[in-house]
């Protein structure tokens, strides 16, 4: 049960001392002035974390350079075997894991188990795709007398910028990508999470990734600049807000020197589309689910409920019905369907937005929440799609109505936003699904369903146009972007018809 679990984690993280992060620079973790970690939960010290500045961001930067070419060069069998090693080592620390991810990042144990899995999941993935992408060069045809091959390589220092809503898996899955290309990797977790990225970093190197290939780097902002600006930077992997990927984006266009990539996943005002023909108890079990759960922190939760009018009151009647059964709470406790929120700042966001809603919009439902960091799910009705601009990262919906005969319209006005992430769509009319969701740019369309909890290999995820650069992490074409090509032709007729490649060490 919930009471034994939480004794079980409590006792083997207890068992493991207190958490503790810091840089680690070629296997070494850095001395320097630490600051304490506090859980959302109730503001204690669970751990303590010595931030890097920006000299030992450099550092990183020099380390990674070092360990790229002999990373690159060891076989793809051999850094697959690293990754599928490391999936059992997150395995075996099941408890520390889940854990850090309840203390730190404030996660349900459904939440918190979801995530552990996906980690575990991204790391089997991305070596069992590398493994066999990697394996061989593939050669090509060519006038008699030429061999022609082709192989993927890494591309050199990946920098890998993850967000604190998805800790480990995230996390896990940038850093796991790039070195199954063949990069060496500096990471740089979210501020509010470097407790559980710290030990994630410990069982890879555990688990055989040299110690030069990945290093960890803790730090807000001012340090993913001083990497990203740093000349020995090859690429960018980054999930988070949208303004912050234009950001890297600005400052990956400004520097002298190679071209280089982005890999964004970002965010999303993301709708879905409920028609008369929609079953409303499925639409309610779906909607509460994709809005609330997680308090609404993921970049594929559902923001806009768009309903057609003729059954509007009854859907939305339906909705609320299902939120008012939420149980808000610790997230430690197994009963508890909605934990609270990261930190003050978002708190505070999110209860302007609501004290603005309930100003301007119509009230359909209002939970009601603990003190400290809890908001309570709310449903607001406006007017137009449009009146919704900006992302909200907590358990609050907006419900538009439009009438039958203007759908077309309101399709436009979600195209119009720009975003392009997740979309849902619930009708029992074939026909519109694949209408809508021809009409609109979004990477994730999902039918009579819920929008979140995308599976790795089922369901590739990541958006088009402000939500992200593509292409979709935990799919099959994830690890191409992380890697560039070498085409080698070699004239066999001139060297006597052996060919054989030199390497320098
Ligand atoms: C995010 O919230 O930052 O499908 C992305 C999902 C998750 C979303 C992860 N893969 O809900």
């Amino acid at each position: 049960d919930g009471a034994a679990l939480r004794r079980l984690t409590n006792t083997v993280a207890g068992a493991a001392g207190p958490a503790e992060a810091a840089p680690i620079i070629d296997g070494a973790p850095r001395t320097g002035r630490a600051r304490p970690v506090v859980t959302p939960i109730d503001a204690s010290v669970i751990g303590s974390v010595i931030e890097a500045d920006s000299a030992t961001a450099s550092l990183a930067m020099e380390a990674a350079t070092r360990g790229f070419p002999g990373w690159m060069r060891t076989c793809a069998a051999e850094r697959a075997g690293c990754l599928e090693r490391a999936a059992e080592a997150f395995r075996r620390e099941k408890g520390r894991l889940l854990h850090l991810l309840q203390v730190e990042a404030g996660k349900t144990l459904d939440d918190a188990l979801a995530e552990w899995r996906e980690a575990i999941d991204f790391l089997r993935y991305y070596a069992a795709q590398g493994r066999h992408l990697f394996a061989e060069p593939q050669s090509l045809p060519g006038p008699a007398g030429e061999v022609n091959s082709l192989r993927l390589v890494g591309r050199g220092v990946f920098v890998a910028v993850s967000p604190w809503n998805f800790p480990l898996a995230i996390f896990t899955g940038q850093v796991a990508a790039a070195l199954m290309a063949g990069n060496a990797v500096v990471a740089k977790p979210a501020p509010q999470t470097p407790l559980v990225a710290d030990l994630a970093v410990r069982l890879l190197h555990g688990a055989g990734i040299p110690s030069g290939a990945l290093h960890l780097v803790p730090g807000g902002p001012e340090i993913g600049a001083a990497l990203i600006g740093h000349p020995a930077l090859s690429g960018v992997v980054f999930t988070g807000s949208t303004a912050t990927a234009q950001r890297i984006n600005r400052a990956l266009a400004a520097r002298d020197g190679a071209i280089l990539p982005l890999i964004a996943e970002t965010g999303g005002i993301n709708a879905m589309i409920v028609d008369a023909t929609a079953l409303p108890e499925q639409v309610a079990d779906d909607v509460v689910t994709s809005a609330f759960r997680s308090a609404g922190q993921r970049c594929s939760a559902l923001r806009l409920l768009v309903v057609q009018e003729d059954v509007a009151d009854r859907m939305i009647a339906a909705v609320a019905g299902a939120a008012r059964e939420l149980a808000i709470g610790d997230p430690r406790d197994l009963a508890t369907d909605l934990g609270l929120v990261i930190d003050a700042e978002a708190k505070k966001r999110l209860d302007a937005h609501i004290a603005a809603m309930k100003a301007t919009a119509r009230t359909h439902f209002a939970g009601v929440a603990p003190g400290g960091l809890y908001v309570a799910p709310h449903i607001f009705e406006i007017g137009a799609v449009a009146d919704l601009r900006q992302e909200m990262f907590g358990p609050i919906l907006h419900v538009v109505r439009y009438p039958a005969n203007s759908l077309t319209r309101v399709i436009e006005e979600i195209r119009a936003g720009g975003y392009g992430l997740t979309l849902g769509i619930h009708s029992r009319i074939e026909e519109a699904a694949e209408r809508i969701a021809e009409a609109l740019p979004h990477g994730n369309v999902y039918v009579n369903r819920n929008m979140i909890g995308a599976v790795v290999g089922s369901q590739p995820f990541g958006g088009t146009g402000l939500s992200g650069t593509g292409p979709k992490a935990g799919g099959p074409h994830y690890l191409f972007r992380f890697t560039t090509e070498r085409t080698l032709t070699v004239n066999t007729a001139a060297a006597g018809g052996s060919v054989g490649l030199i390497t320098l060490d």
